[in-house]
This record gives C-alpha cells, structure tokens and sequence, in this order.
C-alpha cells in the first residue's frame, strides 16, 4: 500500500508545507537522484507507475538512509503534483522517446503554468526541442537535462547537461548545483568521499546551463559519443598489449594503473585496470575478460552522434568508427566462420623492450584521444550555428570533470584550452595539444602500422591518424575527386586560382560513349 506522509510535517529548504521538488521514475537512477537531493535537504515528492516499486523504496529508504525523511511516495500523481511547492519542479527518469510524451501527456492537466518539467533521461535533442517548443505555448517550462554518471553518479554527484529556458534554470539551478559532482577548482580532481547522508562540501560544481531548448541534450549526446571512442581506445590499446606484446589481462591492468597516474588518468582508465585483474566469477582460475562474449551492445546515442556528424558534415570519423567498431563486434558467427577462411598475417609476438613499446601504445592512446575529443568539440560547434544555441566549451569541458563517466584529468586542459581562446577553431591547435601531438606522433605512427603490419585490427586508432593528416594537408586530393565529378555529372568545381563561389565546368566527351575499351 503506498504510504502518503504528511507532507505538512516534513519540509525541505522552502520552509514551506510543500515538497522541494518531485521525481518521476524510481528505477536505480531516478532512485539515487531523489536520495543526492535528500542528501542536500531538498524535501522529494516522488512517484512511479508501478507503485509497488515505489513502495519498496521508500521502505529501503526508510531501513538505510540518513535522508529518508525528506522522501515522500504518492500513489496517485495527481497528489504527487498537488505535494510540490511552485512553481512546481518535475523530474523524470523514464525511458527515451515515447514515455517521455506520455508522462507529459498525463502530467499537463495537473500542472500549472510557469511549472517546470525535467527530463532527465537520454533523450534525442531534436525531442527535447520539440517538447520545449509545445509546452512554451501552453506556459511551461521545460528542460532537457542530460545526466552522466551511471548509478553512482546520480547517487553522490553526476554531471549534469541542462538546456532550457533561463528562467527554468533560476528554479532548477540550485536543485542542479547542489547535487552536481564537485571538482577541485585548481586541479579540476573529483572531490571524493560523499556517503549517504553527508555530500561534498566545496569545490566547483559539475553543471552549468549550457543553451536553450536541446543544448543541453545534444552536450550530453556528444559525451556520450566521446564515451564510446574512449572506450574504443582503452580496447585497441589492450588488445595491442596483449596481441602483440603477449600480456595477460593481469599484467596489462598494471599498466593501466600506471597510465592512471599520468596524462591519461580518468575514471575509464581507472575502471578498466579492476575490470583486467577481475577474475571470473563462474571459472576463478580464469581471468573475467576471457568469460565475456566479445560482442559489443549499444543503446544508440554514440549512433545518434556518429549520424549527426554526417548530417552537418563534421568529421567525426573516430566517433563514427567506434559505433562500426561495436556494430563488427556484434557479428560474432561471422567473425568465427571468416577467421577460419580470411588469411592474414600471423602475429608475432614481441618479447624484448616491453616497457618501450608499452609507451610506444601510450602515445598512441592519447594522440587518438586528442583528436576523437577535437572531432566532438567541432560536432557542437557546428550544431550550435545549426540550432542557434551560444555554447561554452569552456565550461562543457569544466562540467565534465567530475560526475560523468568520461571525467579525466585531461578536461581541465580543454578547459584550459578554450579559456584562453573562446575561438580556438580546433583543440589540436591548442599549443598545449599540438605539443603533446609533435611529441608523440612518431609513436603513434609506428603503432598503428604494427597493427597493420601484424594484422591487429585497431580501427579508432587508425582512423584518428587520418583525421589528423587530412586535417594538416593543404592539399588533399579532393581535387580529383572534383573533377571527376564534373567529368560524369557536371557538377562543376572551384578553382584555386579564382575566389571560392565560382564554379567552372569542362566539356568533357559525352561520357555516354565509352572512350575506353572493354
Ligand atoms: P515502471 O516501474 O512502472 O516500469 C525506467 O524504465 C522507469 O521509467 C521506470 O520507473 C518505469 O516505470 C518508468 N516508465 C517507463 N515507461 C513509463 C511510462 N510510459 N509512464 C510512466 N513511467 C514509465
């Protein structure tokens, strides 16, 4: 049965009779998202569809949380909503896509005008500026917020995307701010240590108000995609640690250890040293990478920003590999019946200068991080002049130093980067980056075409390579490419001794009368 507190005995930090804020959705993130707002003495009004589930929360919360007291379960939304002080604060956490309209659908008799509703999940931006645009018409505020950090993330600080209106970022904001992840201000380090009951104190907070309407969803798609082409790298590099060095995932976990104590430290970095030296659960002798079927799934905003790159014409190609990199996974039987048929080049592992050619993968590592970030900071900024949005790299740097999953030393540099140059065209251009770059690229060379040469698939690698030799070619040869063009289609083509908007064509043959010989 599900308990409705008194809500007139509990009150949060309006010191009214009402609610703070309410929550929709209590799977495992809406659950630790009420319990970080508890924690920060917001008062919670909370419902879910289901409301056993509810029911069962509350009751948790009531046996283990500090905080409890602060939560309050409905049964029924319409007193959900009448519990919340206004202008009312709504968050969901429901699934992406048609739950998102059908809870706004239900809640839009309830409400009034100047509320603000919080979607909360991994919604596609262009929904969130459809949403946006409708509810404005009928007076309510509405945000698209991503959130980034998985369960504990939302449970002791995330990172946290909103877009919206300024106005519904006055209500939100200290809701957002008190909850974000918080970093060090001089080091940009996640400050650690939040328990239940007792948040970081201090520190600069992982959110900002990053645009209207989708801008806050459209950051949060971009992090994901860098999410996916991390990953990507982290994977490359072992599996060149351990095809071509012949490490064991223990040996390798070391190295990421190692890794994580320099310019590559990050939360990913950091997991993927426990994930290596995990053994299985099931088979203990074994190691748990070796128990995992080695096909990738995916939920789809990598895809999403992978196929936005194409739409508006940016390069993100490392992003775009590390979507085909999972989707090649994910044909498992193929893979298994083509490596019986396909020959290749056996590998041959290398046993001397270990240490050497483990920086050499190092180097690799970060140059292709360089440029896969690079490609995503390009992807927002050519969104931006699409939706009319004013973004801060700056600050999207800042914001993703702590909380979401790819937090990394790194940030602050970007951060850094963009301070000093609000107009830096690209982030390998940064002084900073370009050094790091100069420096290491020979590394970087060799790796790539070991790979090559010992038929080791590593196609982020690879393909970050490229992007930065097209990107630093004054010459490409597009203008074959545009000839050719002109030579079938008459498409026309620019020439380099004229102005660019000029567009000349060649009378070619008729290319319908075939001028060579079959
Ligand atoms: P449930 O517990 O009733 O399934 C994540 O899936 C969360 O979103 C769950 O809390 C789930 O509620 C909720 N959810 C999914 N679809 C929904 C919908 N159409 N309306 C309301 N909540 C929904």
């Amino acid at each position: 049965m599900a308990k409705k507190k008194a809500a007139t005995k509990k009150r949060g930090t309006n010191g009214a009779t009402k609610n703070d804020v309410g929550l929709i959705g209590l799977a495992v993130m809406g659950q630790n998202l009420v319990l970080n707002m508890a924690d920060h003495g917001f008062s919670v009004s909370v419902y879910n569809r289901t409301t056993a589930k509810m029911n069962e929360f509350i009751e948790k919360c009531e046996a283990e949380e500090p905080s409890a007291n602060r939560v309050h379960g409905y049964a029924k939304l319409k007193a959900f909503v009448q519990s919340i002080a206004k202008p009312r604060k709504i968050i969901f956490l429901v699934k992406a896509g048609r739950p998102v309209d059908m809870v706004i659908d239900e809640l839009l008799p309830l409400i009034d005008k100047g509320d603000i509703l919080i979607d909360g999940g991994n919604s596609e931006w262009l929904d969130t500026i459809r949403r946006e645009k409708d509810l404005a018409a009928k007076g309510i505020n509405f945000v698209g917020s991503g959130v980034s950090g998985g369960e504990l993330g939302a449970r002791f600080g995330p990172s946290l995307m909103p877009g919206g209106s300024k106005e519904a970022w006055k209500s939100l904001g200290p809701i957002w701010r008190a909850i974000a992840a918080k970093v060090d201000k001089k080091t940009g380090a996640e400050l650690q240590g939040a328990e239940p009951g007792k948040p970081v104190k201090g520190g600069e907070t992982c959110t900002a108000h990053l645009g209207p309407d989708g801008a806050g969803h459209y950051v949060k798609m971009v992090h994901n995609g860098i999410e996916y082409i991390d990953m990507q790298l982290i994977c490359e590099a072992y599996a060149i640690l351990r095809g071509l060095l012949g490490m064991k995932p223990d040996e390798i976990s070391k190295v990421f250890e190692d890794w994580n104590t320099g310019e590559l430290s990050s939360y990913l970095i950091e997991i993927t040293a426990d994930v290596l030296q995990q053994k299985d659960p099931v088979n203990k002798r074994k190691f748990f990478v070796d128990s995992v079927l080695d096909a990738a799934g995916q939920k789809g905003t990598g895809k999403w920003t992978a196929m936005n790159a194409l739409d508006i014409g940016i390069p993100a190609n490392a992003i775009g590999e590390a979507v085909y990199a999972r989707c090649l996974s994910a044909l498992k039987e193929q893979r298994v019946a083509a490596s019986k048929v396909l020959k290749g080049p056996k590998v041959k592992v290398i046993k001397s200068n270990r240490k050497k050619y483990i920086d050499m993968v190092c180097d690799a590592l970060y140059c292709s991080k360089i440029c896969a970030y690079a490609q995503g900071f390009q992807l927002m900024a050519e969104a931006q002049k699409e939706y009319n949005w004013k973004l801060n790299f700056g600050e999207i740097a800042k914001i993703w130093r702590g909380g979401c999953i790819i937090r990394a030393r790194f940030l602050q540099k970007i951060t850094d980067a963009y301070t000093k140059d609000k107009k830096l065209q690209n982030l390998m251009l940064d002084p900073y980056f370009k050094k790091a770059i100069h420096g290491s690229q020979d590394n970087w060379r060799k790796i790539v075409s070991m790979c090559a040469e010992h038929g080791i698939s590593a196609p982020a690698f690879g393909s970050a390579l490229a992007y930065y030799d097209g990107y630093r070619s004054e010459v490409l040869p597009a203008n074959l490419l545009q000839g050719l063009r002109d030579y079938f289609g008459a498409h026309t083509y620019e020439r380099v001794d004229k102005k660019r908007g000029q567009f000349f064509h060649v009378d070619w043959p008729d290319p319908k009368r075939p001028q060579y010989k079959v």
